[in-house]
């Protein structure tokens, strides 16, 4: 076998698993239209047909200590971290085995331990301020992770969008943001509310590499992705990918896209990344018939065995309502160290600390105090922690009463 030579190469096996996570996200899709028609499934179905190469071929590069958070038309990336395709059917089933507990209708599940998945946050752009902080967060604790979300073309026209890249940018954070810009946000035309023919030149405005790239051409996707994430491992900073592909459906089940104009369909549906995919692959000699065949009779085996355990599973009790809902103990908050601590502490942390701020920015003459008086007078701090002091000691032994009333309590009332 003679592949094309790839900056990133990829073994034959992972040439096959692309396809093989692909296509299960292809008919894993089909699989829920039809549920859907049965009324099986609870609230809105967002299709991701026609992004399947975007979503899988972005996910495939990262390992498994990465972290991604996921929107609704990347459930190849969810497959591609772990997830099976009846934690998916039994979330849109809101079935008590899905992941949570059927609590919710859609895709808003992660999983923090394992597989390293944020839950998705519904409101379009919040995901970038919030993977930034957990790339920051990583590199702190010295885990070498990237982290990596996705955004449509319309998510990217958000506040939380330009923040988050700009916090991304500013604070080098081993993040890779993906732009699907699959050309429309519901039945608005990217032309209509961006005002740039690549998205992906919005990086410019952070002083961050941007790519373009064929998000119909799972290869070509990998390769940009994984330059992107390695960029990002070795410390350079976010990247921005545009990958650039269509929504094949309406927005959600319930649109039928009318307002597409038809040869727009036609011009993509030519550029379907399975058929172009399924071409490559032959083409380059990596399968023939029969690895084909067999790729798809395992994908058939095991959606029919997870749409029937997904069917099994029957819709959460009414008491199930009010669990869970409030952390009882249910989980613990611990910082994975992954490097000495005190490698951020001094004397070792390379960034000194610089929190000493002389006469607190000299409040006491914006007060009109003369400047001598002010110099001398004790810091706040030194005073809200005389008074704590001093009334720990007036409470009566055992009392019960804090021993440290709350800093605001403790300051004089002139400066509040
Ligand atoms: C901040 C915010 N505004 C509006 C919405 C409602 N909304 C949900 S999806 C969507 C369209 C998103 O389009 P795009 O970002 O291009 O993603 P696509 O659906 O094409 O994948 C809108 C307007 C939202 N969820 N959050
Ligand atoms: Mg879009």
């Amino acid at each position: 076998m003679t592949l094309p030579e790839m900056k990133y190469p990829l073994s034959r096996d992972q040439l096959l698993d692309l396809y093989y996570f692909m296509k299960l996200t292809r008919e894993l899709d089909e699989q829920l239209v039809r549920l859907f028609r049965q009324n099986k499934v609870v609230g809105g179905l967002y299709s991701s047909i026609g992004q399947e190469a975007s979503a899988v071929g972005t996910a495939y590069t990262l390992e498994k200590r990465d972290w991604i958070a996921p929107m609704i038309r990347n459930v190849g990336g969810l497959l591609v971290k772990g997830f099976r395709p009846r934690d998916i059917l039994m979330q849109y089933m809101a079935r008590s085995g899905a992941p949570t507990g059927g609590k919710d209708g859609t895709s808003h599940f992660g999983d923090l331990q394992d597989r390293h998945v944020v839950s998705p946050i519904s409101m379009l752009g919040d995901l970038i301020p919030v993977m930034t902080g957990v790339a920051m967060g990583g590199r702190y604790l010295g885990q070498k992770i990237v982290t990596m979300t996705w955004i449509g073309d319309g998510g990217t026209s958000t506040g939380a969008f330009h923040e988050g890249m700009n916090l991304a940018a500013a604070q080098h954070a081993p993040f890779v943001c993906v732009v699907e810009n699959n050309q429309w946000a519901y039945s608005t035309p990217v032309a209509r509310q961006v005002p740039l023919k690549n998205l992906a030149d919005r990086a410019r405005a952070y002083g961050i590499p941007g790519y373009v790239v064929d998000g119909n051409d799972v290869i070509a996707v990998y390769q940009a992705t994984k330059e992107a994430v390695e960029l990002a491992r070795r410390g350079e900073g976010p990247v921005l990918v545009e990958s650039k592909t269509m929504r094949m459906k309406g927005h959600a089940q319930h649109d039928p896209a009318g307002y597409v104009p038809p040869e727009m369909f036609e011009y993509w549906k030519a550029r379907d990344p399975l058929a172009l995919y399924e071409k490559w692959l032959t083409e380059n000699k990596v399968w023939d018939k029969k690895a084909k065949d067999e790729i798809e009779a395992r994908i058939e085996r095991e959606l029919k065995e997870d749409i029937e355990i997904a069917e099994a599973s029957p819709l959460p009790n009414a008491e199930e309502a009010e669990r869970g809902v409030y952390c009882e103990g249910c989980h613990t908050i611990e910082a994975h160290w992954e490097r000495p601590i005190a490698e951020v502490q001094p004397p070792k942390a390379s960034v000194q600390p610089v929190w000493t701020v002389p006469d607190f920015g000299a409040l006491n003459n914006a007060r009109g105090s003369a400047p001598a008086a002010a110099a001398s007078a004790p810091d706040d701090g030194a005073r809200a922690e005389a008074h704590s002091n001093s009334s720990a000691k007036s409470a009566p032994a055992g009392s019960g009463a804090p021993k440290r009333p709350a800093r605001a309590e403790a300051r004089p009332k002139g400066r509040r």
